[in-house]
């Protein structure tokens, strides 16, 4: 049985990755990190119906020493580096925890794979805001890199790590670029939940109105259960290398509302206000990507559509309300 220890596995992107590999016959050991608000813990892992089947050991990625016990207990043979501080707008508040985290972090899990099992193969969830202050009007893994935020620094900080440790040791590790990603399991804070949580509100009497900032930043959005299964993809090739993952549609905040609001039967532009305090310092205006690379190398494509993703969400949060006021 092959062993796979996820880094993250709380998070959006290790809940669906961890029902993947489940789905695949594997042993999935997921990274815990010690909180007091243990009742919230494993949220996704139990909304997806996988957290019976999945082991929890706590550790922390700023503790090597956590790390180093964990991969000698585990012995993995793939482990998937998914845990950050992830959200862009709190890394401008907490630049220092940011940079220890979702850099440092990273390079906490190489060298522990690098000491303890270098046979093992690495997965770094690498960010499409590495791109930033967009240097080609479309981005693939040539396009150069302008990170804008503490959170893109730090993430540039891991990827090159990952390409270091690959280049220097012969690690079998591999960095997915992806563009953003969603699905009803995003955190809140992320501006598609936000907009699909306001939705649901709206629709039943809940709230009236949403508050947003800049709504003609355009990102290139896609379901998170597509892009797990890229990082999966990568780890099964036989040379280590880094992917862009993406749609290649790039929509507006002020687009991807009015789609919202439509699987509603609502008005994006009766709901919507803008507030200055929303805006970042710097914004990202512009993320389109290319996965052609991906396409023709690992033979993957996202499959679902923007209006398909928008209207999951908003039926996800729907119930969620629904149940909460019933
Ligand atoms: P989430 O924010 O949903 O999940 C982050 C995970 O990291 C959580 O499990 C969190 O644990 C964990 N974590 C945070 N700090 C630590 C720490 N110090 N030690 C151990 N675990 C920690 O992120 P996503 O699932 O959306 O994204 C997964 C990864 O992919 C992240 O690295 C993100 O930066 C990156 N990424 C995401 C994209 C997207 O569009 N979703 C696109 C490109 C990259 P807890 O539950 O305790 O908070
Ligand atoms: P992003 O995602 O920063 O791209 O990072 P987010 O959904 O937070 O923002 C996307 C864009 O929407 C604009 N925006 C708002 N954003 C939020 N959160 N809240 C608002 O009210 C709001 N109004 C407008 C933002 O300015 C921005 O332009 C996500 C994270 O998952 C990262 O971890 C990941 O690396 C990247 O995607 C790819």
């Amino acid at each position: 049985m092959t062993t796979a220890l996820v880094t993250g596995i709380t998070g959006q992107d290790g809940g669906y990755l961890a029902q993947l590999l489940l789905a695949k016959g594997y042993r999935v050991v997921g990274l815990l990190r010690r909180s007091a608000s243990s009742d919230v813990i494993g949220e996704r892992l139990r909304w997806l119906g996988i957290l019976d089947k999945v082991e929890l050991i706590d550790g922390n990625l700023s503790d090597l020493s956590s790390l180093i016990r964990i991969i000698q207990d585990v012995a993995p043979d793939e482990v998937y580096n998914l845990a950050a501080q992830s959200f862009v707008a709190a890394s401008w508040q907490q630049p220092l925890l940011t940079g220890a985290v979702t850099g440092l972090g990273a390079a906490n899990v190489l060298e522990a794979v690098r000491i303890i099992r270098p046979q093992a193969r690495f997965y770094q969830a690498s960010s499409s805001e590495m791109y930033g202050l967009i240097q080609s009007e479309i981005q693939n893994e040539r396009t150069p890199f302008y990170p804008r935020s503490p959170y893109a620094c730090a993430k540039l900080y891991a990827h090159t790590m990952t390409v270091n440790y690959r280049e220097s040791f012969g690690l079998h590790a591999s960095s997915g670029i992806l563009f953003n990603h969603e699905s009803p399991l995003r955190g809140i804070e992320f501006v598609t939940r936000k907009i699909t949580d306001g939705v649901a509100r709206i629709k039943l009497g809940l709230a009236e109105e949403l508050q947003l900032g800049n709504l003609e930043a355009r990102r290139d959005w896609g379901h998170a259960r597509d892009y797990v299964r890229a990082m999966w993809l990568m780890l099964q090739q036989d040379q280590p290398d880094d992917y862009v993952v993406a749609t290649g549609r790039t929509t507006t905040i002020r687009e991807f509302c009015r789609i919202a609001f439509a699987c509603a039967g609502l008005e994006a532009e009766r709901h919507v206000r803008t507030s200055t305090t929303l805006m970042r310092p710097a914004e990202v205006d512009v993320l389109h990507g290319d996965a052609t690379k991906a396409r023709e190398r690992l033979g993957w494509q996202a499959e679902v559509s923007l209006e398909d993703l928008a209207a999951e969400m908003v039926e996800a949060d729907l119930a969620r309300h629904r149940r909460r006021v019933s």
